[in-house]
């Protein structure tokens, strides 16, 4: 069996989990959303991280029905917290440029939400700099998806090939700035400056920005000394299963 035919099988069996890393309002400790990260449950392998799948399935397209899977799934779960009376929250669901490059890609969302009886105005989804390339195309889906009352929020900012006015074009609500640039702030000045220049240019604009990686006090001090209003990061919480970020949520409500 090829990676490719396991991936396509292990769907159809249901191997595959989301996860949900919980994002932090910085001033009040708050869970005010997660970011949904799929990993797969193989029976004999046991937990397999997305590095080890992700890119395979990208390669051969088999992202686009696991996308639309995860994204599902998240919209169902979020739904379920809400009929159980839990204070809503968003979710974030990360989009590969192969769902974002398929003509039906805003039809299928529309029709996901309605199944799943999200709200849509929970939805964020994360693209990448680099799908937003063909301007003319991205302007126009990307509007198409607005316009369903969904958020929009560039992943792993400050890594592709951005142009900044595209921020502007493209009616983004957020940005999330980079591992990478997080990772250093604390021994390297070049990455504080770009963090502090990054979340400053995002307040101006009146976009949001969250800071990922977050992993130690010093960092996290610093992004609140910076005016960063959101975070997602180890210092918190890892990426946890359904039901333990349920019980985190049950005993903070
Ligand atoms: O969850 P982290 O644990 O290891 O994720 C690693 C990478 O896999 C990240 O870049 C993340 O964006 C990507 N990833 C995780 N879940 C999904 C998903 O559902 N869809 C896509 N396209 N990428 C995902
Ligand atoms: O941006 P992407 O979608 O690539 O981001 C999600 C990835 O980041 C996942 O692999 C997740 O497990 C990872 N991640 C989340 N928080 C941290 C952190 O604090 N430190 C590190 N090293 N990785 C993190
Ligand atoms: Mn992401
Ligand atoms: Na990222």
């Amino acid at each position: 069996l090829t990676l490719e035919n396991s991936i396509r099988k292990a769907l159809q069996l249901n191997e595959f989990v989301v996860y949900y890393q919980p994002q932090i309002d910085i001033m009040t400790g708050d869970i005010i959303g997660t970011e949904a990260l799929v990993r797969w449950n193989h029976p004999t392998l046991g937990l397999i991280p997305p590095a080890k799948f992700i890119p395979i399935a990208e390669e051969t397209g088999i992202i686009v029905p696991l996308g639309e899977w995860v994204l599902k799934t998240a919209c169902l779960q979020n739904q379920v917290w809400r009929e159980k009376g839990l204070a809503p929250m968003s979710v974030s669901v990360n989009l590969s440029s192969r769902q974002f490059s398929k003509h039906d890609l805003v039809e299928t969302i529309e029709e996901i939400l309605r199944e799943t009886r999200m709200d849509p105005q929970y939805l964020e989804l994360e693209i990448t700099e680099s799908m937003t390339m063909n301007v003319d195309v991205a302007i126009e889906v990307l509007g198409k998806l607005k316009e369903l009352g969904i958020h929009l929020c560039i992943d792993d900012f400050g890594t592709g090939y951005s142009n900044l006015y595209y921020l502007k074009l493209f009616s983004i609500d957020r940005l999330k700035i980079d591992r990478s640039f997080v990772r250093d702030i604390m021994t390297d000045s070049n990455d504080a400056d770009i963090v502090a220049t990054i979340i400053a240019m995002a307040y101006k604009l009146g976009i949001d920005a969250i800071a990922e990686g977050v992993e130690t006090k010093d960092q996290l001090d610093f992004l609140r000394s910076q005016n960063c209003h959101e975070v997602q990061g180890f210092y918190y919480h890892q990426p946890l299963p359904a039901e333990q970020l349920e019980q985190l949520l049950m005993k903070s409500a």
